[in-house]
């Protein structure tokens, strides 16, 4: 070949990429939560979780309609706080975005919801419990976890006949999430037949519970219920021990992390904390579930917290209802995402109900042994 067909050739082979680089289609997934604050270690296992299934799905190379999908995450922190919620999925939708896995907390996932509802954007919440996410008959809202009816009302049951409470005292942090699993945890209790002594409540930034821990002290408890999050759960504990309360601790998923004993600082007993995660797997599940998190570890050298895996699930069951649509476009995948059924992802089978909730979800119960998590029990 002569120099100038060379010239031809090398100009016909570029054009030929660059068509097929036009008819790639960038796909926007938007991912929200509190990336900075007293949970920041939260929301960044849930960000490295939407980060680790766009990885893949790159390097994978998914096709959607006959183009190849190129996944790019939009994240944003909202920092736990709703009205930061709120502006971040406007900012979302303002980017257009073709879906968004988030947020973590109720508090914000709630409000936002209304957001990516008007915009009909649809949303998949890998950890929001309050039931109320989903029961605005928002047509754009999922989640992948058992709500708090399902997680309180199994802990108070849990703590009434299995740890045998015999004096239940609750406190909650007056979040959407902390008193509405707190709600739900009393119920629980009282259906089960065990006796409440008493209700307090803090704040999601407080650090000083010792007037709250003494007035509970007085009344004996041998069972403390905290609807919260760690950040808050972790010097309760402490101040728990520094008061002399040997009662056993109990909690939903935002106490149920990895780092809940460094925050406690070594003043939890083996066996003293019961806290349920608000998923769970079974059998050979579990095999993928600690792949997942063996992978996790080496990619980033970090241990999964509590919900990362629910994220990469979330985004993954998105991208699953894309690819069956034949389309990114929120209005075209949206009829087929909420029709998932039987998608197997590493935190289980994901079927969605008529709400948008995951249906017949599981939870794990957890103590902590050596500092280290330790599951009890999986419960339907
Ligand atoms: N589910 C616990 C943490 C997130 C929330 O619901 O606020």
């Amino acid at each position: 070949m002569n120099s100038q067909l060379k010239v031809i050739a090398g100009a016909a082979l570029l054009a030929s990429v660059g068509s097929a680089m036009a008819q790639d289609m960038v796909v926007k997934i938007g991912h929200v939560g509190p990336t900075s604050g007293a949970i920041a270690h939260l929301g960044k296992d849930n960000e490295l979780g939407a980060r680790m299934a766009i990885d893949e799905l790159n390097a994978k190379g998914v096709m959607i309609g006959g183009k190849k999908a190129k996944f790019e995450l939009l994240a944003e922190d909202d920092a736990g706080d709703p009205k930061q919620g709120t502006a971040a999925a406007q900012k979302l939708v303002d980017s257009k975005v073709n879906g968004v896995i988030g947020h973590l907390n109720s508090g914000t996932s709630i409000p936002a919801s209304k957001v990516y509802s008007d915009a009909g954007i649809p949303q998949i919440s890998p950890s929001a419990t309050n039931p109320k996410f989903t029961r605005n008959g928002y047509k754009t809202t999922f989640r992948v976890v058992a709500d708090d009816v399902h997680l309180g009302g199994t802990l108070g049951r849990y703590a009434a006949k299995e740890l045998k409470g015999m004096a239940i005292a609750v406190i909650d942090d007056r979040t959407a999430y902390g008193q509405g699993v707190a709600d739900e945890f009393e119920k629980g209790v009282k259906g089960a037949g065990g006796k409440l002594v008493g209700r307090e409540f803090t704040n999601d930034k407080a650090t000083d519970f010792t007037a709250i821990l003494t007035s509970l002290k007085g009344k004996k408890p041998d069972v403390v219920f905290f609807g919260g999050m760690d950040a808050v759960a972790g010097p309760m504990l402490r101040q728990m021990k520094q008061l002399g309360i040997e009662a056993k601790f109990v909690g939903g998923d935002g106490i149920c992390s990895g780092e809940l004993p460094k925050l406690a600082a070594g003043t939890m007993g083996d066996g003293q904390v019961v806290c349920a995660e608000a998923g769970g797997v079974e059998g050979e599940s579990k095999k993928s579930l600690e792949a997942f998190k063996a992978k996790f570890k080496e990619k980033y050298k970090l241990d999964v917290q509590v919900y990362a895996p629910y994220v990469y699930d979330a985004l993954n069951v998105m991208v699953a209802a894309m690819v069956k649509a034949g389309s990114a476009e929120p209005a075209k995948y949206l009829p087929v995402l909420a029709k998932t059924e039987g998608h197997k992802g590493v935190t289980g089978t994901i079927s969605f109900d008529n709400k948008g909730d995951i249906k017949n979800g599981a939870l794990t119960l957890y103590t902590y042994k050596g500092g280290a998590r330790s599951e009890i029990a999986v419960v339907r």
